[in-house]
Formats: structure tokens, sequence, C-alpha cells
């Protein structure tokens, strides 16, 4: 490490004096001016972390659905995961160190995580649409340069498709090309093959009118348009050109507020969906005849995905193990439907990817999806040579036919993390295999009325929970409350946790009608707000 070098780099993107930040579930994010000395550290760790793995590191600049003016930043491991739960921890302690201590904390670092600093690094990186990532995007290059890494800059790219792009290269090409062409060439391919076994016709039926947040899905799914069949019709609203970014619009808004997006005309029946502003997460929604809005969130996503597999398995005659992981925000009447109609084990884990991709990877074909839409399926390695090898050399027709079928759903999932893109396509797929309305899914089954609260305390790390964050442990008398207060409803269910990203407490709630979800919400924030020391007015009822 040339420390001249160093100084006079890390003099170029200074740390604003007493800042600190935190790599949390969703890396750094923060507002956007914030963040150019983090930005440079980053480029400095990837380094770090591609010589201790010797392998290629992504670093993706994006802060998601947070509002425009937000910006932040995720590095991405070699197989296209995120970022090491060891590593976390360097990346908070290289982001708030102070520029004298810049050297002494690298310094660290290679010695904890037993870094050989004279190996090769390599690093991808990407950026979404934000005003603020390319500026941000080359500061994070001058941490690569200053630390002497190679690079590649994929400029303009959605979250997965940089995760893809480092997954391929680190795999040598075995999961693809680390090129946008083939990004899009693997999964119109495998798309193309699906829905040539359609036989499900109707115009309105292949019409989707997607709500890309004014964000990178846009651009992206306009570049990949030449790629698609032409019986693709899809129409592309909020494509950043008007308006601002994840504004009142984005699979976010739309999850959380259960209503359309604005910017998309949406007629009665029609099939909609909007992506989040870096496309990693997707919701699908319509507007029945009486106005009433419906919105398919990642649990009926997971249900869909996970019928369409269990009948391709029985068809095939194979028993790989499936299984299906959710976290607690996930609707109970799904959690229902899995385990005791369609008879697929589903398992609880923590609020964010790395918990939900990391359980996936236990079984034969993991199903995972977050309620807000983040999700993918992942097969093992050993699932996925047996099914290449059935539609290869199977006898038997339908067999073979059915072993094709999930072959090209392996190359059109992109495995290495949630991809909206990708999601699209499996679940547009599906739907005309099956000949499935979007009302029809929808029918499936019937979500249990839920209302999701925040409230700010003095410090909410007071609150600790376990059980997959269903049972609050601290404070004292906090989980007995909720306990007895979900008792009071019917098909009720409640928990409580510090959020990850916001410097809030998160409340969520559901009963068998609207009125007692919102009561039962509101009952449970009144007790966080005394026992875990509630800042300003109580919570008022909805
Ligand atoms: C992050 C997570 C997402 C999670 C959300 C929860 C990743 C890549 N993203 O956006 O999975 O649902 O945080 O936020 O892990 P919260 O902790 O503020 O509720
Ligand atoms: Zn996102």
């Amino acid at each position: 490490m040339d420390s001249e070098a160093l100084k006079k780099y890390s003099a170029l993107h200074p740390k604003p004096a007493g800042l600190t930040l935190q790599y949390g579930t969703a890396g750094f994010r923060a507002k956007a001016e914030k963040l150019d000395h983090v930005m440079f550290r980053m480029g400095m760790l990837a380094v770090l972390r591609s010589k201790a793995v010797a392998s290629t590191i992504g670093i993706m600049v994006t802060a998601s659905h947070n509002p425009e003016e937000d910006n932040g930043v995720k590095l991405v491991d070699p197989l296209g995961e995120m970022l090491h739960p060891s590593w976390e921890e360097y990346a908070t302690q290289l982001a708030n160190a102070e520029e004298h201590e810049l050297q002494q904390t690298i310094t660290e670092i290679c010695q904890k995580a037993a870094v050989n600093q004279h190996k090769d690094a390599s690093v991808f990186i990407g950026r979404d649409t934000r005003p603020s990532s390319e500026k941000l995007s080359q500061s994070a290059i001058d941490g690569i340069f200053v630390l002497d890494g190679q690079y590649h800059d994929y400029g303009l790219v959605t979250t997965p498709q940089l995760h893809y792009m480092v997954c391929c290269q680190n795999t040598q090409g075995q999961y693809g090309k680390a090129t946008l062409e083939g990004y899009y060439e693997k999964l119109s391919k495998a798309f193309t093959e699906l829905i040539k076994q359609s036989s499900s016709s109707g115009e309105s039926q292949k019409h989707l009118k997607i709500d890309c947040a004014n964000g990178i899905g846009a651009l992206k799914l306009s570049e990949m348009e030449p790629y698609f069949p032409k019986e693709v019709l899809i129409q592309l609203y909020n494509d950043g050109t008007k308006e601002k970014l994840n504004h009142l619009c984005g699979a976010d808004f739309v999850k959380v507020h259960q209503k359309p997006p604005r910017g998309l005309d949406m007629k009665p029946n029609e099939r909609c969906c909007s992506f989040d502003g870096d496309a990693d997460r997707i919701v699908y929604y319509y507007q029945d005849a009486t106005g009433l809005f419906h919105l398919i969130d990642g649990d009926k996503i997971a249900t869909l995905i996970s019928i369409f597999l269990k009948e391709l398995l029985a068809k095939v005659g194979q028993t790989l193990k499936m299984a299906v992981v959710q976290t607690a925000y996930a609707n109970g009447s799904s959690t229902r439907y899995l385990e005791e109609t369609l008879k697929v084990p589903v398992h609880c884990v923590k609020t964010g990817v790395k918990h939900l991709h990391h359980k996936a990877q236990e079984f034969d074909i993991g199903v995972y999806f977050e309620a807000n839409g983040h999700g993918t399926v992942l097969f093992s390695k050993a699932a996925e040579t047996k099914i290449r090898r059935l539609a290869k050399e199977e006898k038997d027709n339908e067999k073979r036919e059915a072993a094709k079928v999930l072959e090209n759903m392996i190359d059109l999932i992109n495995q290495t993390v949630g991809d909206a893109v990708s999601d699209m396509l499996v679940i547009e797929a599906i739907l005309a295999l099956k000949g499935l309305t979007v009302q029809q899914w929808d029918a499936v089954y019937t979500d249990l009325p839920n209302r999701l609260l925040k409230i700010q305390v003095a410090d909410r790390r007071v609150i600790d929970t376990t059980d997959a964050e269903r049972r609050a442990v601290t404070p004292p008398g906090l989980q007995e409350k909720i306990d007895a207060l979900v008792k009071k409803y019917k098909l009720s269910r409640a928990f409580v946790r510090p959020s990850g990203t916001e410097d809030v407490v998160r409340i969520y709630a559901e009963a068998d009608t609207q009125e007692n979800a919102d009561a039962l919400a509101h009952e449970v924030s009144l007790a966080v707000y005394h026992l875990a020391g509630g800042k300003g007015a109580p919570p008022q009822p909805l």
C-alpha cells in the first residue's frame, strides 16, 4: 500500500466530522451528500475482500426504494451473494475511521481477515439512475485504484444484474456470460422456450403494464425488448423521463400503501406490476370491476412458483426436497396454504435477504420471498444436474418434457438474488403455461387483513427478539403484553422488531378483519411506547 497515495486520495474524499454510519442489512444508506468518503472506502474494502477470497467482488451504488436524494452502497460476494457478515463489521470500521486512522484500520483488517496484500484484486462496479450515483461510483473507483485493484465499470445496471455478472465471472462462465447481452440472451432464451409450450391465448392475457418506479428497470427492460419473443406485450410506465425516482410509485410504495402507483393508468382486471428503484423487488396487482385494489405480494408470488414447481416435480417423478423460506411478515394465510394445502415445508427466518438466501441453500429447491416482493429460487447443484440429465436422457416423453420446463426455469431464474426482471418473466411464463388469469392467481388464498406501523423510541436496541423476530425477549413484559393483546382477536398474530434500515421500531399485526388488525397494531404500538421508551406523544388509533 502506497501511504502517500492513500493520504492524497483520502483527502479528496474527506469524512464529515462526527458522522458514523453502519453497514446494515442493505449496506450503507444515507443522504447522498454524506456518502462520498464511504464510497471511496468501500472501493478499498472491495479490493481487500477480493484479495482475501481470490475472486471478483461487486460494488453496487444504489439506495433501492429510498427517496431520490438518498444513496447507498452494497458489496457483492463471489457467487453473487450479500457480503459475508464477518466483513460487514470491517465495512463499518473502515467507513467510520478518522482520516489519520485509515492506514492503521486497513492494516488491522488485513491482519484479522488474513488478507495477502500482494495478491491481485478485481472489482465489478455498477450504479442505479440516481443523479448522485455517477459521482459516487467514481469515488469508489478512486478507492479501488488507490489499492491497485483492477475494475470493470458496468455503469447503469440493476442490482441483480451486477450480482449476476459477479457470479458469472467467478464461475468461469458456467453461470453465464458476464455481460449485459449474456444476461439478456440467457433469460430470453429460457423464457422463449417456456412459453412455446403454452396454449393459452387471448391478447389481454399477454398484456402487462409495468411501473418502473422511475428507475433503472425502465432502461434495462427497453434494452432487453429486442430479445423478447414478439408475443410479449409489455408497456412501461414511470420510466424516469418525467418524474422522480420512487416518488409515489414503485414496489415499496404499492406494498406499503396497498394502492396503485401514480402514473399508471389501470383499467379493470388488467395485470400490472411494480419494480422498485433498483429492480430487485416486484409486486403484482389489479383493480377489479368494482374499483377494489388487489395486491399480489411476494407471498403470493412464492406460492405461485411453488405450485408450479411442485406439479413439475410430480410429473418428473422426482422426490427432490423443496421448501419455502419466509419472514415473520409473511401473511398467515400464505403460510397456512403452503403447509396445509400444498404440503410444502415452510421455514421462517429473520428479515433481510441474506438470511432467506442462506436458509434456502439447505434444500434441493429453496423458494424464498419476502412479502415486500424480494425473492428467488435456489436449485442445489445436485438437483440441477439431475434435472438437466432427465431433460436430455429421459425416455418417457411426458417426464422429459416436464424436466425441460424445469431446466428452463433454472435458466430463467436469477439465483444470485431477487431480480424483478427475471421474476417477472418467471411469473408471466407460469401464468401463460397454466392459463391462469391474475384474478385466478389472486384467488389461490385470501390474505388476512394486516397492518404495519412504526414508532420511534429513545433507543430501538432495547428491543431484542428471538424465534425469527416473532417474539420479543426485551424489554421485560413486552411479549407477555403482546400475547395478551393477540388473544383478544380471531386469527390474530403480532410482532415487533427494531428496523435495520431506519431509526424506528416496526409493528406488524394481522387479524380476521381490517378493523381488528388496525386495533391490534395500535394496541401493540402503545405497549411498545410505554415499555420501550416511546418518543413524543403516544401513538393515536388509526
Ligand atoms: C433491506 C433488506 C430487505 C428487508 C428490509 C427491511 C436486503 C438486500 N434488503 O431493504 O430484505 O426487507 O431491509 O428493512 O437485505 P427494515 O429492517 O427497515 O424493516
Ligand atoms: Zn431494491
